[in-house]
């Protein structure tokens, strides 16, 4: 399998003000064609830990928050990759009224809402 372009999404955690050293290492690894993949955090499974959500060229994937700095594998929950082709954004809030975060995604076609199901799942 030939990779395109490899960028690292980064998990910081300021302990202090002061500048990390050394560089922190990568969480996961982004499959993104032309540039860095956007990230967005809260808490989409309920549990009470922000987890993390990346777009890149497969699509949206979640990394849940295991607690204490850990996170699961990278899980699609949007793989239209044409859609999201050419740097999408990504937020996180709660529009649709039921009280789980949903996804908000600004790509080349406007801006489409991935409603939060629970447990890691989400619907167009
Ligand atoms: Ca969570």
């Amino acid at each position: 399998m030939q990779k395109l372009a490899i960028s690292d999404i980064l998990l910081i955690i300021a302990i202090s003000a002061a500048a990390c050293t050394p560089a922190p290492s990568p969480i996961a690894t982004a499959n993104a064609l032309f540039s860095h993949p956007f990230v967005a955090a809260g808490d989409l499974t309920g549990d009470g830990r922000n987890d993390i959500i990346f777009a890149d060229s497969k699509g949206l994937n979640l990394l849940v928050n295991l607690g204490n700095g850990n996170f699961s594998e990278g899980k699609v929950v949007y793989d239209n990759s044409n859609s999201l082709f050419g740097q999408p954004t990504i937020a996180i809030s709660e529009v649709t009224g039921d009280h789980l975060p949903d996804i908000i995604i600004g790509d080349k076609n406007g801006v489409l809402i991935l409603k939060n199901l629970g447990g890691g799942n989400f619907k167009n």
